[in-house]
């Protein structure tokens, strides 16, 4: 556990974990509050860690509640989080302003990836990282994830990058910054619905070990930052690339249409887009995070045992 000055409020489950040594996953909260309808939002959070836990670490769901950092929501405090329609979406920018007025907000990759370093977690993850959005070159909407990368040094496993978003331009970013990118177990990189983006993955890992032995080698050479683990969805859980694309094209039409900009953009095209394939989406989103939390628990273990 650091010494951060800054005041955490830990879950009795994640003190005693830090404080002895053990594994411990970070898991963002705007997917809860943001991404998924309710209560499915609720299971969906419920059975990420109890995946984590049955793997042998624990889990640290991360959100501000009443102006509280918490690393690790108790039950009850995850059931509240997960019902509230008024929580507010906090990455780097908002995160101490949640704070400092006291307000409840779920935390974005960004924002969850400052937390986890501040608590000295070390692996998070997440479905589906923000990026490079479609049409950046005239909006310039790209998202704080990809700074926090750069600058921050935690592990973030998630199932690539969303393909609502502009998948080439967000590697080239990712590129220019530093961040490894690495699939887990494929050549191509996966495109979150997908198992395939159509894009060779720069790099290529097949064991958590490996993962954690790249992880220490940046760490002793004095490189921070974070890494990006992609890791392909189940095959029996993805929404082929095909299929997915006309579904993503009609999102884009109604985000559009409507003006949407901002923070609104991504959690708008990920409600529609459950409407468009009528849920199926929301079941391939749940199986890929679960998917994503079992390989951060073993990462997280293989980082423990390793020194
Ligand atoms: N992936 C999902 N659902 C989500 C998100 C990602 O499946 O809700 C969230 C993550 O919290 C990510 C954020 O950090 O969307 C990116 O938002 P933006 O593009 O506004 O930075
Ligand atoms: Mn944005």
């Amino acid at each position: 556990m650091t010494d951060a000055a800054f005041p955490l409020s830990f879950s009795a489950e994640v003190r005693a974990a830090l404080e002895a040594g053990n594994p411990v996953v970070a898991l963002e909260s705007t997917i809860i509050t943001h991404g998924m309808p309710w209560p499915g939002n609720l299971d969906m959070a419920r059975g990420v860690e109890d995946i984590i836990r049955n793997a042998g670490a624990v889990p640290a769901t991360i959100a501000v509640i009443d102006g509280q950092l918490n690393i690790g929501l108790e039950d009850e405090a995850l059931n509240a989080l997960a019902q509230r329609s008024d929580a507010m979406k906090v990455s780097r920018a908002d995160l101490p302003f949640a704070v400092a007025t006291g307000r409840t907000g779920a935390t974005t990759v960004a924002a969850t990836m400052i937390a986890a370093a501040l608590a000295g977690i070390g692996v998070f993850a997440t479905g589906g990282i923000g990026g490079v959005h479609r049409g950046a070159e005239t909006d310039f909407d790209i998202s704080a994830d990809l700074e926090e990368l750069a600058r921050t040094s935690v592990i973030v496993v998630c199932a690539g990058a969303k393909a609502i978003l502009d998948i080439p331009k967000t590697l080239e970013v990712l590129e220019t910054k530093g961040v490894p990118v690495v699939t887990y177990g494929a050549d191509e990189l996966p495109a979150f619905w997908s198992r395939t983006s159509g894009l060779r993955s720069p790099l290529r890992l097949d064991s958590a070990d490996d993962i954690a032995r790249f992880q220490k080698t940046r760490t002793a050479m004095g490189i921070d930052g974070g890494m990006l683990i992609a890791n392909p969805v189940p095959q029996n859980d993805e929404i082929p690339r095909g299929e997915m694309e006309a579904h993503i094209a009609e999102a884009l039409e109604r985000a559009r249409a409507k003006g949407v900009s901002g923070k609104e953009v991504t959690p708008f095209l990920l409600s529609e887009i459950l409407t468009i394939t009528k849920g199926r989406s929301l079941d391939t989103n749940i199986a890929l995070v679960r998917n994503n939390a079992l390989l951060a628990a073993q990462i997280a273990m293989a980082l423990a045992k390793a020194g």
